[in-house]
């Protein structure tokens, strides 16, 4: 499988079936929901990621009985993060934003990508409160609503609009490294937006709203439709340490333009080393 024609039969059916699951999103946004957690009180799921992801996974299976698949919630169930192999393989976030969605703040969205021989060739970010449709196809470009998109050519971080997530926060070794990383972009950039979703997020990159977005731990379904489309609108995205970026263990630095990477990179390198150094100097001092 992977010839063009199968490729442009997958996308037509996929786009299909998430403008139709995302109506649950939609119609659920505003009302009562049973939030429960996972990982800690910050980590929600609702009944409705549940089943927009039954939906999605048992639509896609229908039609591509070969294919595998790779979904947040069906991995929640076993903690066990399947291999990535060479068969066509659907990496599907049913509701990035989930905390978002509970809120009722209106940035959450579907992401689906769909990677042939560990390359992804179709991804769709579908937020259908906004109605925003972001889709790229590799080697034909990434579009919002079926218009092209082009990220932004900023070069520097001092005249760049940066993007951190910040969920993580309440477990204490993260929060540090993210405090002193935000701390390092406030410090420099026009501003900071954490907006909920990192899918999104990087299709905002990809659209030029945002110049850069930068998170660690996240899950391949955060990112597997965005990197596409950031690539396919001519943005750059490698791994927060400058090696290259690992669709399994996302560790994100993404822009807009390809020469902020050597600054983005040393930044967050100085602010870590600056956060042990306070780390090992608060140990010191309480003993
Ligand atoms: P989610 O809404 O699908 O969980 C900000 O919270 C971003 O980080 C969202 O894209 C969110 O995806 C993602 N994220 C990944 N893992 C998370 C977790 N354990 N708790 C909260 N957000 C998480
Ligand atoms: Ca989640
Ligand atoms: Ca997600
Ligand atoms: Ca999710």
């Amino acid at each position: 499988m992977a010839s063009q024609k199968e490729l442009d039969y997958c996308y037509d059916f996929v786009m299909k079936l998430t403008i139709e699951s995302a109506k649950i999103i939609r119609d659920a946004i505003q009302g009562g929901k049973n939030i429960e957690t996972k990982a800690g009180d910050w980590d929600l799921v609702t009944e409705y990621d549940k089943k927009v992801e039954q939906i999605l996974i048992e639509g896609l299976v229908k039609e591509f009985p070969t294919h595998k698949f790779i979904g947040e919630e069906t991995v929640s169930k076993t903690n066990i993060l399947p291999e990535l192999t060479n068969a066509p393989t659907w990496i599907i976030d049913p509701i990035d934003g989930t905390t978002n969605f509970v809120h009722a703040f209106p940035h959450t969205c579907i992401s689906i990508a769909l990677l042939v021989n560990q390359e992804s060739e179709i991804g769709i970010v579908y937020n259908p409160v906004l109605e925003q449709m972001f889709t790229a196809r590799r080697g034909r470009g990434a579009y919002l609503n079926g218009k092209p998109i082009k990220s932004s050519d900023v070069f520097e971080l001092r005249q760049s609009l940066v993007c951190i997530e910040a969920s993580y926060a309440t477990i204490e070794d993260i929060r540090d490294i993210i405090l002193g990383r935000f701390e390092a972009f406030v410090t420099i950039a026009h501003g900071i937006r954490t907006l909920g979703s990192a899918a999104l997020t990087l299709c905002y990159v990809a659209m030029g709203a945002a110049d850069v977005y930068h998170t660690d731990n996240l899950m391949p379904w955060d990112v597997a439709a965005g990197v596409l489309i950031i690539r396919e609108a001519g943005g750059h995205v490698i791994d927060t340490s400058g090696g290259d970026f690992n669709i399994m263990k996302p560790r994100v630095l993404a822009m807009g333009n390809r020469k902020l990477a050597p600054e983005l990179v040393e930044l967050v390198r100085l602010a870590d080393v600056k956060t042990h150094r306070r780390r090992v100097n608060d140990k010191k001092s309480s003993e």
